[in-house]
This record gives structure tokens, C-alpha cells and sequence, in this order.
């Protein structure tokens, strides 16, 4: 239960709002899907994040998927603490980039060789570019529903003309910058195919999420992926997989190993930098020779392969490697799913969970939810009140009907079952 009123939070986030834009400094934490003031935190400790009103959370966010080993996981911290008393920063080769590399260039198939940069926004934008700088191609697909960081040319929708036509989806994106982005539908084959067989061969990459979080938790189909693999493979375009949410959080070498496609590239984010600022694209070795200065494809950063940041990445995938929470977040992630679909039976509120592994989405319909045509049908004022419940419950769910939530190892048998408990409480009044 949340027992203290929250006017501390809500005092900072109207100072907030006259410093940043709306009060925060990323959308997605500003509860615009959910209605009401963003709550402002002291600090997360395992399971439980705590407001600075002294309320405590069990949270299913985790910081939007990086903390998978829960909040201030020790060997991070302690690695943290380490690496700041050699300094920030230098803006020159360090041992701990090569650390890291080899941890990603080990745990994720497609990936030969690595850059590291900051963000998952940064991997993408990074990736788009070398696969069109490799193929000599403009053109770029990507689907519907997928997010993949705020990359001008991927802030598209699909076209009202031919479902292929994009239109920007942002002011300050321009016509230009989309104009070589195709939007196609998540598990559409015939649409892909015949995208292929009409433009293949204009095509530089095709970028999708593997597990899909953006729209909510949805899957891709095994014909869909097995489709996406032949169709590049035969046009010459790059596959990309954008792993930054589901890599090393459905399996500790991605989605790429759940389902056994490799793709030519894999961007990654989130978990990889324990929670600090780092994300990383790699791939074939052939492709990845083209990033300056191997080859001519431009790519910097200053604070990229951060020695904080890779400290922390390096600590996180060292401790997932060596002991993998997967069969553990499986078993408790299965208790949450069940509990929750019982809890909507139980009072009669349509919904369709999608889940895979740790990460999971409750839908407000009766689904099934595989694209984003589907994914839009659900009752997103249903999912407002349930999130404002389950807030007053002293759970703290994703802030959007879009959002995949996150089970982390500190996620406990009982706080699934409070969590449950509260569900059972507050769905009957959403009847
Ligand atoms: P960042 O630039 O936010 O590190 O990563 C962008 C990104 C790329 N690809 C995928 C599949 C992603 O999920 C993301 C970022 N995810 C959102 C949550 N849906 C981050 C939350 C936020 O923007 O604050």
C-alpha cells in the first residue's frame, strides 16, 4: 500500500515541468498513456522502487528492462565504485572496452565485432547507417509498432497510401529523412513477400524487434522470421535485429537464440550497460569492417565505451553468464501471468496476455495481439485505471498499455503474490 500522500512528488515535478520539457527528460516517463503526475523516486533496492514521499513500490518497470538483476545489484555497484576511483572519463582506448567486447562478441551469435555507444537510439541510427553505407541501398524497412529509439528516419508511420508509404510521425522530421523508411506490418509474410519481390533489391536493411516491447509484449511467428532471414538473405539486404529490450533480458544470448535466427546485426542497449549509459551494434564481421575508421562509414562518440559504463555492462553480463537468473525469472514470471489472467477471469475484464520469458504484456481485449492493428484495439482507459490501481496498491506497472513490464531475480514469490492480491483487488472495480 502507498500509506503517505505523494506532495513532495508532486511539488518537484512542478518545478520539473518549468525546467524540461513536461517535466521529465524522456516521454516515455511522463505518464501522458496513463493520465495524472509522473512520481518522483529516492532510490530503487531490489524488487522495490521508493518515491521521495517514503512510499515503497514493487516495480515491473526497471528502468524501462536494464534491471534484470534487480536495483543496486551489488557486483555492479561494487564494479561502479571501482572504476570511478580511476576516473570518468577518457576519451581513449581502455582494457574494460575490450572486456565488454568479448562478453557481447561471445554471448550473441550474429555478433563478429562490436562498436559501443551510449544509447539504444545511438545503435540503431549507428546500424541503419552501415548497412546502407554496405549495401550502397537507401532503402530501409522497419514495422508498425516497433520503437527503435528516436532515429529521424524511423519516427514513421505507415503511409494512408500503399501500407508501404511512410509519413513522418514527429515534427522536425522531415519528408526527405523519411522518404527511403518502409512500414510494413509485424507478421505480415504476404505483404513482406511482396514487398521483396517488388523492391528487394533497393532495399538496405530491414530493422525489427524480435520480441516486441513497444507495442506491448508481442512475438513474431517462426514463418515470419524464417521469411525475413531467406527474403534478405536472397536480396542481399542486412537483417537487423534490434535487440536492446528483449537481448540478454528473453535469453542470455538474445531473442536471435530463443528462436535460432541469426541475424546479419544486432543492436543492443538497456541490460548490456547494467543500467548506465551504453549501448552497442555488431555483426558480421565483413559489415562491421565498414565503420570508420576500418572503413568509411562515419561513427564517434565521446563518452562511448564509457570506463564507467562498461564497468557496469561488463559486471552485468559477467554476472548473467556465469549465473543465469533465466530458469528463476521463468518460474516466477509464469506465477505473475497466471496469477494476473486468473485475477481477469475472475472479474470478468476481457484481456490477453502475451509473454515471453521475464517480459510481458497485459492487453485490456480479448486479443489475440500480433501486430499493431491489433495491439490498438485495446481498452487503453481500462489500462489507465488499472495502472492508478495497482499504484495505490504499492505496484508500479509500465505507464502505458504499449509497454512490456519486467520481472527482475529480486521479484520474490510473495511480491508476485502481492501483486497478484492486488489485481484481484482493484480489477473488479474497472468492470
Ligand atoms: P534508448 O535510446 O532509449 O536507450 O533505446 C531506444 C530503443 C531502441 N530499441 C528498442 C527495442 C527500445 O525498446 C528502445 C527504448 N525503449 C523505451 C521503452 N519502450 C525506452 C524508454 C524511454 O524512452 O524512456
Amino acid at each position: 500500500m502507498t500509506n503517505n500522500s505523494r506532495q513532495n512528488s508532486h511539488k518537484v515535478y512542478q518545478r520539473a515541468q518549468q525546467l524540461m520539457p513536461g517535466g521529465v527528460n524522456s516521454a516515455a516517463r511522463a505518464f501522458g498513456a496513463v493520465g495524472g503526475e509522473p512520481i518522483v523516486f529516492e532510490k530503487g533496492e531490489g524488487a522495490y522502487l521508493q518515491d521521495i514521499d517514503g512510499n515503497r513500490y514493487i516495480d515491473y518497470i526497471g528502468s524501462w528492462g536494464p534491471m534484470i538483476l534487480g536495483h543496486q545489484f551489488q557486483a555492479v555497484k561494487d564494479a561502479v565504485h571501482l572504476a570511478v576511483e580511476r576516473g570518468t572519463s577518457f576519451g581513449a582506448p581502455t582494457v574494460a572496452e575490450n572486456q565488454l567486447a568479448e562478453l557481447i562478441i561471445e554471448a550473441v551469435p550474429s555478433v563478429e565485432m562490436v562498436r559501443l555507444v551510449n544509447s539504444g537510439t545511438e545503435a540503431t541510427m549507428s546500424a541503419i547507417r552501415v548497412a546502407r553505407g554496405f549495401t550502397g541501398r537507401d532503402q530501409v524497412v522497419k514495422f508498425a509498432g516497433n520503437y527503435h529509439g528516436h532515429v529521424d528516419s524511423l519516427l514513421v508511420s505507415a503511409g494512408s497510401a500503399a501500407a508501404t508509404l511512410s509519413v513522418p510521425n514527429s515534427p522536425g522530421v522531415t519528408e526527405g529523412t523519411t522518404r527511403d523508411t518502409l512500414v510494413l506490418n509485424y507478421n505480415d509474410c504476404e505483404q513482406l513477400a511482396a514487398t521483396f519481390a517488388e523492391q528487394g533489391e533497393q532495399i538496405a536493411a530491414v530493422i525489427l524487434e524480435p520480441v516486441c516491447g513497444n507495442m506491448g509484449c508481442v512475438t513474431p511467428t517462426p514463418e515470419f522470421l524464417a521469411m525475413l532471414r531467406q527474403l534478405t538473405e536472397a536480396a542481399g539486404s542486412v537483417l537487423i535485429f534490434d535487440e536492446v529490450m528483449c537481448g540478454f533480458r528473453v535469453a542470455y544470448s538474445g531473442a536471435q537464440s530463443l528462436y535460432g535466427v541469426t541475424p546479419d546485426m544486432t543492436t543492443m542497449g538497456k541490460i548490456v550497460g547494467g543500467g548506465l549509459p551504453l549501448g552497442a551494434f555488431g555483426g558480421r564481421r565483413d559489415i562491421m569492417q565498414h565503420v570508420l575508421p576500418a572503413g568509411k562509414v562515419f561513427q564517434a562518440g565521446t563518452l562511448s565505451g564509457n570506463p564507467i559504463a562498461t564497468a557496469a555492462g561488463i559486471a552485468m553480463l559477467t554476472a548473467l553468464r556465469d549465473s543465469p537468473p533465466y530458469d528463476y525469472l521463468e518460474q516466477v514470471s509464469q506465477q505473475l501471468a497466471d496469477g494476473l489472467q486468473s485475477a481477469c477471469r475472475s472479474a470478468g475484464i476481457e484481456h490477453c496476455l502475451n509473454r515471453v520469458g521475464s517480459m510481458m504484456t497485459l492487453f485490456f481485449q480479448s486479443g489475440p495481439v500480433t501486430d499493431w492493428d491489433t495491439a490498438a484495439k485495446s481498452d487503453v482507459a481500462r489500462f489507465g485505471k488499472y495502472f492508478w490501481g495497482m499504484i495505490e496498491q504499492g505496484v508500479y506497472m509500465p505507464c502505458s498499455q504499449f509497454e512490456a513490464l519486467f520481472v527482475s531475480s529480486q521479484h520474490s514469490s510473495d511480491d508476485i503474490a502481492a501483486t497478484i492480491e492486488a489485481a484481484q483487488k482493484i480489477l473488479p472495480e474497472l468492470k
